[in-house]
């Protein structure tokens, strides 16, 4: 499980997927990436296709995520209930807003999680009636998303959340939100990075970072970031289709 790997401290790769194809899960997870992150606020995907995605991933050996597209509380349940490992929640940019999501994600009495044992996550019904709900808060993991100025602005209260697995930062929102946007290396976005690293080392929380390509992604693993999401399924294939037909064309 994603939550038992993070707590190892490893340091986890993945991208997002935006195709709703179980074959994409399934590819990623033969390449060997830790995690794919079903992206439902960015992406095309739906629950009831991301489902199967969940399905390929458990075979493959890769943690499935959810990306909700929105700190709802029935959107943050049905994620879980269908199988995620972790959700991902964007747009955080108070500790009440990040409490909430919390809130959503944890069954009573840690939260307020709205339960149901008839889900794929609960095996249809098949889990241990008193046991689903307590091992389901300890396995499935919440990534809060701060993306925004104001987020930064409250990082210090919203990292002190309790049951937060992954403060992760989204670098484009946050590009956008402080005026350059798609600016992703710009000093005030490596600024914020820096900010995050001291202020979660200190409150014993693990940071996730976007990446457009690997080499950056090597180079935060090594300063200490454990949750690294690299590009997105449709880019990764843009790439591999253009680097060929450039080959191509070039004979
Ligand atoms: C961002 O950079 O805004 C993200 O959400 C990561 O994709
Ligand atoms: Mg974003």
């Amino acid at each position: 499980m994603l939550k038992d790997k993070l707590q190892n401290g490893d340091c986890l790769f993945g991208p997002f997927l935006n195709l709703c194809h179980p074959a994409v899960m399934e590819i990623a997870g033969i390449a060997g990436f830790d995690f794919a992150i079903i992206d439902t606020e960015h992406g095309e995907i739906s629950a009831d296709r991301a489902v199967d995605m969940i399905r390929a991933a458990k075979l493959a050996g890769i943690s499935p995520v959810v990306r909700v597209y929105g700190n709802q509380p029935e959107l943050i349940s049905k994620a879980l209930d269908i199988g995620a490992e972790a959700v991902q929640i964007p747009q955080i940019s108070s500790r009440s807003e990040a409490q909430a999501a919390v809130c959503a994600a944890k069954f009573s009495p840690e939260g307020c999680r709205g339960a149901n044992r008839y889900v794929r996550a609960a095996r249809y019904s098949a889990a241990d009636k008193a046991a689903y709900f307590a091992k389901a808060n300890q396995e499935t993991a919440v990534i809060i998303q701060v993306e925004g100025k104001a987020g930064m602005d409250n990082l210090a209260e919203i990292i002190t959340v309790p049951g937060i697995d992954v403060l992760f930062i989204g670098p484009y929102d946050l590009s956008a939100s402080l005026g350059i946007p798609g600016q992703v290396e710009h000093p005030l976005i490596m600024a914020a990075m820096n900010k995050t690293m001291d202020l979660a080392q200190k409150a014993g929380v693990a940071i996730g970072f976007f990446v457009d390509d690997a080499r950056s992604a090597v180079k935060w693993k090594k300063a200490g970031v454990q949750y690294l999401s690299f590009a997105a399924d449709v880019g990764l294939l843009y790439d591999a289709f253009r680097q060929n037909v450039g080959i191509f064309r070039e004979e």
